[in-house]
């Protein structure tokens, strides 16, 4: 209807056009004015939301979403919904009080850390899915939950004092995804942490903030506990992908995985010594409020992610959706359990055996959620490249450059994130005749 009046109201007889030149150029000045006006209003309000985060803005009791978080038709959430899945993992269509209902729900293979034969679930999950989850980890998980919910239910001045645009800061307040590049905001604010870690001391943080009072204390434990079975799962990724047994090659084993993290350094006469650097963890606690307008937007668009495992935490919301055979899968939340993810480091360290996958998230209009991310890769001084022991000229070709911090900086602050992700831009042309990896 809108369409046909305007339509109707360009109208014009034919010879009416010369007649009227001049005012039509008087209206076309005043359009394009009012036009420029218009631009100016939405980048000043783009701005403030970027200043502001979408707490504030879910707690002003907004009923419209607005124009800054309204992706085009073809991003949004049910854009992959219309097709029919044939899995044992698909469960069923799932509500989660969202707007958006009919999802697929996934159940994730499951890594029970009580049972043998984990090698193989695995190394199965990655390279099928590229996504598990991790349950009897033995790693405490209530109490980050709480202490994040409660960062973001701080009075708006007390979270943002720790906004910063400087996407090296150890401490960052921010919202969206990258919130300088994104031309449509997304439904998220985060607390981003830096974890340093000290051989033989605590993971803690003194520019972390000091409100709620316990934050130090409990994401510092927490993180050395996730650190802690990080590690542990890279132990039986490195079994799987070196078909090594912990019990009967230690050395070997032991050499890979510190040498993979830059822990030690090969000597020249064959010993190792400890390395200055450590390892790299980064948390993110991300809170998705609740959305008026949920199926106009994403908490997270889709991207994967820069280091070799992900492990998240999520609350009972759901909201965490997976690509899998093109079609976006959302993950049952299993309370206390991990969703580990494979990073963009580890399938160019297994040379594209495990996948890094592309996963969003969704937001939902009556619940808020909470998770918690910790990105764990080697030290951001190192590079990292395809395993030597993983490429074969014939049968598996190296796939991927090497790569490091500074590169996936460059690559941030570059155009290129709006027409591939950074895993893309790091592949090899495949070779004519190279076969899939085995
Ligand atoms: O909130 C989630 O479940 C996922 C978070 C995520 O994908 C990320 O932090 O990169």
């Amino acid at each position: 209807m809108a369409i046909v009046d305007l339509v109707e109201d360009n109208k014009e007889p034919v010879g009416g056009r010369a007649v009227m030149m001049g005012d039509d150029h008087e209206e076309d000045d005043h359009e394009e004015e009012e036009e420029e006006s218009r631009h100016r209003r939405r980048r000043e309000q783009h701005e403030a939301y970027c200043v502001n985060g979408v707490r504030h803005l879910s707690d002003s009791g907004i009923t419209r979403l607005p124009d800054s978080y309204v992706l085009p038709p073809s991003d949004r959430p049910n854009f992959y919904l219309c097709r029919s899945m044939n899995s044992s993992n698909i469960i069923s269509g799932g509500g989660g009080g969202a707007k958006t209902n009919n999802k697929l729900l996934i159940r994730l293979p499951v890594v029970d850390l009580d049972r043998g034969g984990v090698v193989e679930t695995v190394d199965a999950a990655c390279r099928e899915y590229g996504f598990f989850q991790v349950v009897n980890h033995g790693v405490a998980t209530a109490g980050v939950l709480d202490v994040a919910r409660r960062f973001f239910a701080l009075p708006f001045t007390d979270r943002a004092r720790y906004m910063s645009a400087d996407v090296r800061a150890k401490v960052r307040y921010g919202t969206s995804f990258n919130q300088a590049n994104d031309d449509v905001l997304c439904w998220r604010d985060f607390l981003k942490l830096g974890v340093s870690h000290y051989h033989g001391h605590d993971a803690s943080s003194c520019s972390w903030p000091q409100e709620p009072a316990d934050l130090r204390e409990v994401v510092a434990r927490y993180a050395m506990a996730n650190h802690a079975l990080f590690t542990k799962l890279m132990d039986l990724l490195l079994q799987a992908l070196f078909g090594i047994n912990n019990n009967n090659n230690n050395n070997n084993h032991d050499r890979l995985f510190r040498q993979l993290l830059g822990e030690e350094e090969e000597e020249e006469d064959g010993s190792s010594s400890s390395s200055s650097s450590s390892w790299s963890q980064m948390m993110t606690l991300n809170c998705y409020p609740a959305c008026p307008e949920p199926e106009l937007t994403l908490g997270m668009p889709p991207h994967s992610d820069y280091g070799l495992l992900t492990l998240v935490l999520q609350d009972h919301v759901e909201g965490l959706q997976v690509m899998h055979d093109g079609r976006w899968l959302t993950v049952e939340p299993v309370p206390g359990s991990f969703v580990v993810n494979v990073g963009d480091h580890l399938e160019i360290f297994s040379n594209g055996r495990y996948k890094s996958v592309l996963h969003r998230v969704l937001v939902n209009s009556s619940q808020q959620r909470i998770s918690v991310a910790s990105f764990h890769t080697v030290p951001p001084e190192q590079t990292i490249g395809p395993a030597p022991e993983l490429i074969d000229d014939l049968r598996n070709p190296r796939r991927y450059m090497d790569t490091d911090f500074d590169t996936f900086l460059a690559y941030l602050a570059s155009a290129q994130g709006k027409h591939k992700t950074f895993l893309q831009s790091r592949k090899l042309p495949a070779p004519a005749a190279a076969a899939v990896p085995s």
